[in-house]
């Protein structure tokens, strides 16, 4: 019999952010700060010197981005809340501010009303500030517990009749050692004192993920307990996590690979989460920790085990492996793209992290299914065109390479399900925007949809025609089609109100709206012309 090249019928796509990542308006009704509005704002911190107060302004432009999300046919969205919206101070005895809790209720009707189910990251890397300040936010460990599991359980009530997929924290691995480690994301601690007059790289990360882990158990156990049997949705967490492969074949170097994936998974020295998977720590990660490694009690251990009905995967890459080096983060494992031969793995992004190898994402799917038994939710995946900032937007907006990658992603994925038999249930392409990449500023765009910060325009890439054709060939036949829309060529959005308009110098004159043919269009057909 044919192998099918179809989806599974429940199988949800569509695109991916997070609120610090695009929302802006910092000040807004009633919200708090978080630790990334103050960190993005000190001199240093980013490549471009911005910060995320205006971002891409989707606080102000939220219907539009439905629109948008609309037009392309998504199932589904996934985005994170912004819990200093939610409670602006951040602990449990702080209030709750009604006005946050208005504008994601309104926000999750408008997607719902467009057929888009809403899937949501509680916590994607924007603590509150009030909480750093109070007790050094993650490092405060019965503190942080507490309040993250009480900011959970504000949410479930105010929007769990709506929302039925939850992630409690995204990428704990980018808080704990590129937040408490390297010190280059937020709240930028570490023990490298020109970056940080505060901090211990050789401690902190781990307590932080050990906090983290213990946090993300508490909120599933509320969910478990109060929640699911009456909203019955499904809880979990997401984990940053890339393929290894050896660099050459020589004995070590085979070992370093496997180290490297079992340091790696979850992008975790020492796979930091199997705890929540399988109960347990590797007893390796003591060996090398000794008394730096934290332990969870028998009553803890009882609430971690266990704690996600599925594992939620964010990959990017694949990195050739190298014994050696002294990077304790990287489990003492060197990373490279380029082979002995001096040939490149794959076709090389904007940020020097990640190359284009689709086999390696296949390769993952299934390691992941085989050693967790568990499915897999894919919440990020995607790739940054080298130089797409630099270069002007009807060029931008032929994103070549990022096609490659999806073409080979896509593949991969749909192998996976129907030739691997992996249980895979979503796959959602970051990001729907181009966005505010943490400590790069605006200089790396993600973004299927390009994003003119001076305008707010945003213009289709080639990238989201194509993955939304392969989409909808590729759907189950029984999943109910769509009426075709037409993807616009661009949106300004209405020069409506506040700091949008009066800071838009638009270099793009005329307003164009969807259905009408765009300025872009209209220079694309000028250079055409005069080509010929
Ligand atoms: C993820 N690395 O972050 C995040 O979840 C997103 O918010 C982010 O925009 C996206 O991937 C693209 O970077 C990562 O250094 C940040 O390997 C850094 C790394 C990996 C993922």
């Amino acid at each position: 019999m044919a192998v099918p090249n179809k989806l599974p019928k429940d199988f949800i796509w569509g695109f991916a952010t997070a609120a610090f990542q695009i929302e802006g308006s910092t000040n807004a009704d009633g919200r708090g700060p978080s630790i990334w509005d103050e960190f993005s704002r000190t001199p240093g911190k980013t490549l471009d010197g911005k910060s995320g107060d205006y971002a891409t302004e989707s606080y102000k432009l939220w219907k539009e981005d439905i629109a948008l999300l609309a037009a392309y046919g998504v199932r589904s969205y996934r985005f994170s809340l912004s819990w200093s919206r939610i409670i602006p101070l951040g602990g449990r005895n702080d209030p709750v501010n009604l006005k946050g809790i208005e504008f994601y209720s309104k926000f999750i009707d408008e997607l719902l009303a467009h057929g888009i189910t809403p899937f949501v990251t509680l916590y994607h890397w924007d603590l509150p500030q009030g909480l750093q300040d109070r007790y050094n936010g993650w490092l405060g460990k019965d503190e942080i517990v507490k309040d993250y599991a009480n900011y959970a359980k504000v949410c479930f009530e105010a929007f769990g009749d709506r929302v039925k997929h939850w992630l409690t924290i995204n990428e704990p691995w980018c808080c704990a050692i590129l937040g408490h480690g390297r010190g280059v994301f937020a709240p930028g601690r570490s023990s490298d004192r020109n970056r940080s007059a505060e901090g211990d790289s050789s401690t902190e990360p781990w307590l932080v993920g050990h906090h983290i882990i213990l946090a993300h158990a508490h909120a599933v156990k509320v969910y478990r307990e109060e929640f699911k049997p009456t909203q019955k949705g499904q809880i979990g967490i997401t984990l940053n996590g890339d393929w290894a492969l050896p660099y050459d074949n020589t004995p070590e170097n085979i070992d370093a690979a496997q180290h490297a994936l079992d340091f790696a998974i979850g992008d975790y020295p020492f796979k930091l989460f199997d705890p929540v998977y399988l109960g347990f720590y590797p007893p390796y990660m003591r060996e090398v920790l000794g008394n730096r490694m934290p332990d969870f009690t028998e009553d803890e251990w009882r609430v971690v085990k266990g704690s996600s009905d599925f594992y939620g995967m964010n990959t990017y890459t694949t990195n050739l492996c190298r014994a050696g080096g002294d990077d304790e983060f990287q489990g003492n494992v060197e990373y490279t793209f380029t082979r002995p031969d001096g040939s490149q793995l794959g076709t090389q992004a904007h940020c020097a992290w990640l190359q284009d190898y689709p086999d390696g994402f296949r390769q993952l799917l299934n390691y992941i299914w085989k050693r967790y038994k568990l499915p897999i939710y894919v919440t990020e995946n995607g790739f940054a065109v080298k130089g797409e900032t630099d270069i002007p937007i009807e060029e931008a907006v032929k994103d070549f390479d990022r096609i490659h990658y999806f073409q080979g992603t896509t593949k991969a994925l749909l192998d996976a399900i129907n030739h691997d038999g992996v249980d895979i249930r979503s796959y959602f392409p970051w990001s729907l925007l181009d966005n505010f990449e943490w400590a790069d500023g605006y200089t790396t765009r993600f973004g299927v949809t390009y994003v003119d910060y001076e305008t707010q325009t945003r213009y289709p890439k080639d990238s989201a025609r194509f993955l939304v054709k392969w989409f909808n060939e590729h759907e189950h036949p029984e999943v109910a089609k769509r009426p075709k829309a037409k993807i616009p060529t661009s949106s300004l959005h209405l020069s409506s109100n506040g700091s949008v308009s009066s800071k838009a110098s638009s270099p793009t004159p005329a307003p164009s709206r969807w259905g009408f043919r765009s300025t872009v269009m209209k220079v694309v057909a000028a250079i055409l012309a005069f080509i010929r």
